[in-house]
């Protein structure tokens, strides 16, 4: 299987988060996908490509056109206005405030286009968005160009970027970019599979009222697990999208008897779904050593995932998302690819 890297993700490096009241070091650092493509040399898992350029046409598919602009200015103007540290937001239009009044100071503007403080910039942060961005579409055109599948190794992940926001270490949403691009390009129904531990609550924002894209998640149940006000059992979709969302909301302590039995059904589902190409928001943080979550996956059951999702048949788009283990991420991760090829 092909991989497709851009070193202009490491430029995402030093940003800061707010962990149990205290300011520390981001737990999403450039290591993880440094570590990870160490491990496809490693493991010979296939050839690892540069992506092309592309405008961002495919970003505003799927994304507001000022959410997208927003992005590239963002470091300028925090720069601009004379701040050094990272850009975090810290204050939300919430229940009873003014949502629909688009403010003018960078730190309100960075509030407007978040959910959380979880993702937050430093100098090289837009051109690491922007080559994640590049990396997901180029693995996407791979697929269309006849691969089977495709891994795309992408830095920052994407999952909880919603149309309109970013937060919880993610700003452009890749898979879901990936997954709109392929009806694009002729697919006639798409599946997302999300595996990570926390539920993709962007991709489900972006596609929920649709029918041709199905949005399959696996996750910590948002009663107790960020990020908390989405991913229970009975959002399902809505209007014309109804029945084409899928949640497994899944207790602390989960291990692999109980998630592989959520994935056979998420698989039958979207096997019974039919679609053209499957993407896959692979996500290790499942892992029982992961530093910031609460199942208990082992090394042994990455490839069996790999190898179930292998069973369907059907063309298969992996992108990368979670997984702060990084001592494990690369053996972890790949072994998802290398189970998906049968080895
Ligand atoms: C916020 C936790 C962010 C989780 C990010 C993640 N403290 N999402 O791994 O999949
Ligand atoms: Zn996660």
């Amino acid at each position: 299987m092909k991989t497709v890297f851009s070193p202009l993700h490491a430029g995402h490096s030093g940003q800061m988060e707010l962990v149990a009241g205290a300011i520390v070091p981001g737990f999403e650092k450039p290591s993880r996908a440094e570590i990870i493509k160490a491990r496809i040399e490693n493991q010979k898992l296939g050839e690892i490509l540069a992506p092309e350029i592309h405008d961002l046409t495919a970003a505003k598919r799927v994304h507001t056109a000022d959410y997208i602009d927003f992005l590239p200015t963002v470091w300028p103007q925090w720069e601009a206005a004379g701040k050094t540290g990272s850009a975090i937001p810290f204050a939300w239009p919430t229940r009873g405030l003014r949502g629909d009044v688009r403010p003018q100071t960078i730190e309100a503007l960075l509030g407007y286009y978040s959910f959380d403080g979880g993702a937050s910039f430093v100098k090289g942060t837009w051109d690491a968005i922007k080559s994640s961005y590049d990396v997901a579409l180029t693995a996407a055109e791979l697929i269309k160009a006849g691969e089977r599948a495709a891994f795309a190794l992408c830095r920052p992940p994407g999952h909880h970027a919603g149309a309109a926001f970013m937060g919880g270490y993610c700003f452009i949403n890749n898979a879901a970019v990936a997954a709109q691009w392929f009806r694009d390009q002729g697919a006639k129904r798409v599946a997302v599979l999300d595996v990570d531990y926390h539920h993709g609550n962007g991709t489900q924002e972006i596609f929920y009222d649709r029918p041709d894209i199905q949005v399959i998640n696996l996750h910590g149940d948002p009663l107790t697990e960020y990020p908390f006000f989405l991913g229970h059992a009975d959002e399902r979709g809505s209007s014309a999208g109804e029945g084409f969302n899928l949640n497994y909301p899944m207790p602390f302590g989960t291990s692999w008897e109980k998630w592989n039995e959520a994935l056979e059904d998420a698989c039958q589902k979207l096997a019974a779904y039919a679609p053209d190409v499957v993407v896959v928001s692979l996500g290790v943080d499942t892992f029982e050593k992961d530093p910031i979550s609460h199942f208990k996956l082992t090394s042994a059951d990455y490839p069996r995932i790999g190898a179930r999702i292998a069973k369907l048949g059907l063309p298969t788009l992996f992108v990368m998302e979670g997984g702060y283990a990084v001592d494990e991420i690369g053996v972890n991760a790949v072994g998802v690819l290398t189970g998906f090829e049968g080895r």
